[in-house]
């Protein structure tokens, strides 16, 4: 693998976890084209980049591929030649236990989001049901606990720093949330100004979300 070989990113540009990706590269510097897939209901991995488990984001780099969002932004770093700028903060360099619960709070809410979107919206399944229920609750309460410790976990992140995976998928979460409308935001005055602070960096501007047009 050089420097000079051409990066795609199968995935969405609705897509939050897409998102996370797209502007760790942008971060980065690092240009990758979005090859996009139109129907997440389809069950063929070759329609989802190779992914075996029918999700995107997917890596492509030459003839070799990278799935997981977080591998993904790993292998980013790399591909740029600073694995060991530690201005990219990733998941292995928090040393403190409240980010890493955020961290973890954060990944499960994106999960949780996709349960929803996928099941109610994409797959028309009831909303009332238990299942989704419990989903709703799992959201509002990690949404919850992340605002009352924002202060604490971003206070906790290495400074100075260009950016970290904490920062990012908690943008990408948030603003997917305004983006479908799934959870009143009102109760989070402090992730919205985070998210506000946030969506003045080239990175987050070049990424809007929106949903694709089957050609
Ligand atoms: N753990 C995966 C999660 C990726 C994920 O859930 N992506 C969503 C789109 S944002 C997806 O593929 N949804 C389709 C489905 O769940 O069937 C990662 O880190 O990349």
């Amino acid at each position: 693998m050089n420097n000079t070989t051409a990066l795609t990113l199968t995935g969405r540009n609705s897509s939050h976890f897409t998102r996370v990706a797209r502007i760790f590269a942008h971060e980065l510097g690092v240009p990758i084209e979005l090859d996009v897939v139109y129907d997440l209901r389809q069950r063929d991995a070759e329609r989802f980049g190779g992914h075996p488990a029918l999700k995107i984001p997917t890596l492509h780099m030459g003839t070799k591929s990278l799935w997981g969002t977080e591998n993904i932004c790993r292998k980013l770093l790399e591909l740029a030649g600073r694995s060991g700028d530690r201005s990219f903060v990733l998941c292995e360099h928090y040393a403190d236990d409240a980010l890493r619960c955020a961290q973890e709070l954060v990944w499960t809410a994106m999960s949780t989001q996709v349960q929803l979107r996928m099941g109610i919206a994409v797959c028309k399944l009831p909303a009332d049901n238990a299942y989704f229920e419990k989903a709703t609750a799992s959201l509002i309460a990690s949404l919850a606990w992340l605002e009352a410790h924002i202060d604490e976990v971003i206070a906790a992140l290495p400074s100075p720093r260009t950016t970290s995976v904490f920062e990012v998928t908690l943008f990408c979460l948030y603003e997917h949330l305004v983006f479908l409308r799934s959870a009143p935001l009102e109760p989070y005055p402090k992730l919205r100004r985070f998210c506000e602070d946030f969506s003045r960096r080239e990175s987050a501007q070049a990424t809007p979300f929106f949903m694709d047009a089957k050609p």
